[in-house]
């Protein structure tokens, strides 16, 4: 008790991370334990035996008596909190003590846990029994409240339809945490408790069958990991879609005959990679449950012919061969049955997919002239039909998706959106496809610290009220490296894809010339750099940044796919010609104005998704790896604590514990509750009546603050007054029912 008494004294104004003189000769009176730090970094519990100046003699568990600086003592929660659901509910809130939580939880396969309003979503990397129809019954009718992506769901489900406001659960996590499986089990929930008529639940959970197989792909940190491009080239260990290994692997003979389809060994595509095979996946099972998923989302039989076929164009596109020709390096493609079968299945004949391969437009004085094409600018332009072709399917997909999944005439109802995206990465040798990754996390982890931190402390600063700030890691700083303009990353990669003989040296050469006294961005050697992100330093190496960054389409094979006998092609073609006008915008030239880069497009993207975000409230999970293995039962607590510390998860534990979880304003407190005053109250201003209530109802004063504006309330506050105010209603319908009895 006298423990506790201590700590809410602490907790209630701040923390007390530190142990100050009185509280030392606490602990070592009442043989607290204390967390205490051993010279290899780790953290081990213990007891204090007695101090000398800075320095403590502590007993750890094996009996070792342990000499520390004072400044490496943190206080340690008493056991009667281990496993704590919440981590707001633990008296001292610091990294070892939020380390051990979670661990004993993780090991007793509670995978989820709540820091205040935030679910930390720790990876089992196994099935576990804690799903299904039965847990979704129970999280509905609020028989179980443990922590639970169910329940989060169901919060989101009832705060849409009591206020009426579209809703958001907002999945973030590095690679391979677990976003996917998350948002797909929040998906399951609200399938099945708000899926109304229609079949629309089943079409639903198919369509991430749908998604899986052509917008993911076995990387090197996640065998499903969700990615977008990767079609001409993936790493060692990395493969490319699923889809095309399922087609390989499950296609019927009839399907086969009409691909023309081969084992997956013989496509440069995919035996580039040596791994072809994922453990324990059945690529050829996949494949049958694609099929169905197809079916019940009602894409026609001929438009899944149409996908497979594009599917295999991509393939064949791949397995085209070029011979050099002349001295000039000039080059022929090779007629074989790659040509034929790309041109057969794209829709064009081989001549034309030829000449659109080994030649190209040039500029010269007497105006646009046709010339042939190097080796490298044919094998670039190969590569970008194939891109153009999957990214092309991949949207159209999308599409027909949408249209299946719509309900009625229009949909005029709220919504809960779910938002996952490709998480956080370092890699070994980090590319451009990790740049835009990881700043489409940054851009999402301030939307994280806006809403948790900023927002939050703005409102308590600007009602008057008295409070401590709290800090938190702000990436603003970050997120200005990226988007500054002129000078910032975005910018510079972007004008130097505009200049024709910018190479990726010269970028990084920019680079450093422009950026260096930022302190997130690091110059280094070659054509290397270096950002500081939320989620710790990332090294990139510029190779291939500025011809990804363009992604230009020559203008002949742009020509060649508007006139494909293929509707889907014709159709994206003939947009991306649109933009691209009759300007011969080639590899080595400049990036025409009218089309834009990848970089600026993915900044477009993420603002209007912001903007989106923005008009929703947000549900927020953070998903945690525990281990880099991918392997049940393994819990790396380094590899915890730097996900922990980037996220901010413990921050928000401590706002929410100081901090005030229900706000109204006095207008809103006093219609709702004034009605249960005794003595009617001679004032008329909402903000009298509020505090007469309070009183009233003997709130204790640390349990509230009265603002300008509003009433904050701590947790637990507004369900008491609910509880009451549901009696003194069901009191009065009581009483009318009697009356009515009565008069008849
Ligand atoms: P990610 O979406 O966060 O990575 P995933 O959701 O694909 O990560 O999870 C990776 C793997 O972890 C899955 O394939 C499952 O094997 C396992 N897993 C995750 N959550 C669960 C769970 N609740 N129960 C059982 N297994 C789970 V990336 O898309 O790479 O950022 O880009
Ligand atoms: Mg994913």
């Amino acid at each position: 008790q006298e423990n506790m008494s201590l700590l809410t004294c602490n907790a209630s104004s701040g923390e007390i991370e530190e142990l100050e003189d009185d509280c030392i000769s606490y602990f070592i009176k009442k043989k607290l334990r204390v967390w205490c730090k051993e010279p290899r970094g780790k953290w081990e519990l213990g007891t204090i035996l007695s101090t000398s100046g800075e320095e403590a003699s502590v007993s750890i568990s094996n009996r070792n008596v342990m000499k520390v600086d004072r400044s490496e003592l943190l206080p340690a929660n008493p056991d009667i909190l281990e496993g704590a659901d919440d981590l707001m509910k633990l008296s001292y809130l610091n990294e070892p003590s939020v380390l051990r939580n979670l661990k004993f939880r993780y090991s007793k396969e509670m995978i989820y846990s709540k820091a205040g309003p935030v679910l930390i979503a720790l990876n089992p990397f196994k099935d576990l029994s804690i799903y299904g129809t039965d847990y979704v019954s129970a999280y509905r009718q609020k028989f179980i409240d443990a922590p639970h992506v169910y329940a989060m769901a169901d919060a989101a489900y009832s705060d849409m339809l009591r206020d009426e406001v579209n809703q958001s659960i907002i999945i973030s996590g590095e690679s391979g945490s677990g976003k996917t499986e998350t948002a797909k089990i929040a998906i399951q929930y609200l399938a099945a408790v708000g899926g109304g008529s229609g079949g629309i639940e089943n079409k639903l959970l198919q369509t991430s069958c749908i998604l899986e197989a052509f917008g993911n792909a076995k990387t090197f940190e996640n065998d499903n990991s969700s990615r977008f491009s990767r079609v001409v080239q993936s790493g060692s260990t990395e493969r490319s879609y699923h889809i095309f290994y399922q087609l390989c692997a499950g296609a019927s003979s009839a399907l086969k005959e009409t691909l023309n389809l081969r084992p997956i060994s013989e496509y440069k595509y995919l035996n580039q990679s040596d791994c072809v095979k994922i453990a324990g996946v059945d690529d050829a099972r996949k494949f049958q449950e694609l099929m169905r998923a197809l079916d019940t989302v009602q894409i026609c039989e001929e438009d899944q012919e149409l996908i497979f076929k594009m599917v295999a164009a991509v393939l064949w596109l791949g397995n085209i061969s070029f011979q050099v020709n002349d001295s000039e390096n000039h080059i022929e493609v090779v007629d074989d049955e790659a040509v034929t079968s790309a041109a057969l299945l794209m829709g064009c004949s081989s001549q034309e997919l030829m000449a659109a391969l080994s030649t190209g437009r040039a500029q010269s004085e007497d105006g646009t002239i046709t010339k042939k094409l190097s080796l490298q600018q044919a094998i670039d332009t190969r590569g970008a039909i194939a891109k153009f072709i999957y990214a092309t399917l991949f949207e159209w997909l999308v599409e027909q998706l949408n249209k299946s999944l719509q309900v009625g005439k229009k949909c005029t109802g709220k919504s809960i959106s779910i938002l996952d995206i490709y998480g956080f990465e370092t890699l070994q040798k980090n590319s451009f496809e990790q740049f835009c990754i990881n700043y489409a996390n940054e851009r999402l982890q301030q939307h994280f610290n806006r809403h948790l931190f900023k927002l939050e402390q703005q409102d308590y600063e600007s009602d008057g009220i008295d409070w401590t700030k709290i800090d938190f890691v702000d990436n603003q700083e970050c997120l200005d490296l990226f988007e500054k303009k002129p000078l910032g990353l975005l910018s510079l990669l972007d004008e130097e894809s505009n200049l024709p003989k910018a190479s990726d040296l010269t970028f990084a050469n920019k680079l450093k010339q422009h950026l260096s006294p930022n302190p997130c961005f690091k110059g280094e050697r070659g054509r290397a750099f270096g950002v500081r992100h939320y989620r710790g330093e990332v090294l990139y190496d510029t190779n291939g940044f500025l011809e990804k960054n363009r992604d230009l389409l020559p203008f002949d094979s742009v020509q060649l796919l508007s006139s494909c006998n293929c509707e889907l092609l014709q159709f994206f073609a003939k947009v991306s010609s649109q933009s691209q006008k009759e300007s011969n915008s080639f590899h080595t030239s400049a990036l025409d104005s009218q089309k834009q880069s990848i970089g600026t497009k993915l900044k477009g993207q993420l603002f209007m998704l912001m903007c989106q975000l923005e008009s929703t409230k947000p549900h927020f999970i953070q998903c945690i790896r525990p281990n880099t293995k991918q392997l049940p039962g393994i819990y790396d607590e380094d590899l915890v604590l730097q996900q922990i510390r980037c996220c901010g998860v413990l921050e928000v534990a401590r706002i929410s514990r100081v901090g005030y979880s229900n706000r109204m304003t006095h207008q809103e407190f006093s219609e709702r509750y004034g009605f249960l005053l005794s003595e009617a109250n001679v004032s008329q201003d909402p903000l009298s009546i509020s505090v007469a209530i309070l009183q009233q109802f003997n709130i204790p004063c640390e349990m509230y603050q009265v603002g300008y504006t509003k009433l904050y309330l701590r947790a637990g506050q507004i369900g008491a007054l609910e509880d009451k105010r549901k009696q003194v209603l069901q009191g009065i319908l009581g009483v009318q029912k009697c009356f009515r009895g009565y008069q008849a």
